[in-house]
């Protein structure tokens, strides 16, 4: 897609803190984050939305997600036991579908928000 921001920073004809890249899936940090580790996962591959998806998009969209848990790990936000044994951090994964759903930019990302709370607008 031409005029899309999230390609032209998949083609890195736009500049973005890049996190972790293969053929299929790009992530990189949110230029505005609402959390202290706010990352977004987007498929290389052009799709607007979630609503565009279908069973041809399962394999990336089973990337995406499953990358989430790992860059949780490496981000520090990973689930982990406190020391009486209960969960402790964490994070949320969040898509935004269409403008209800509060999508503002039309290349499907997942949003991954972690650390220490308060998060911007968020519980
Ligand atoms: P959404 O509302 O789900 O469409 O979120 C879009 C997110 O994209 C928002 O949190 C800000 C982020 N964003 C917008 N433009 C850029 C950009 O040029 N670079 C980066 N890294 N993030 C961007």
């Amino acid at each position: 897609m031409d005029n899309c921001l999230f390609c032209k920073i998949a083609a890195k004809q736009i500049p973005a803190s890049i996190v972790y890249e293969d053929d299929d899936v790009l992530a990189f940090k949110d230029i505005n984050p609402a959390a202290p580790v706010h990352l977004l996962i987007i498929p290389k591959g052009h799709v607007s939305t979630l609503s565009d998806c279908d069973a041809s998009h399962t394999a990336v969209l089973g990337k995406m997600l499953a990358l989430a848990p790992r860059l949780a790990e490496e981000h520090g936000i990973s689930v982990v036991e406190d020391a009486e044994g209960a969960p402790s951090r964490g994070y949320k994964t969040l898509i935004n579908s269409g403008p209800d759903g509060g999508q503002v930019v039309y290349h499907l990302h997942m949003h991954v928000y972690g650390g220490p709370r308060p998060w911007r607008g968020m519980h």
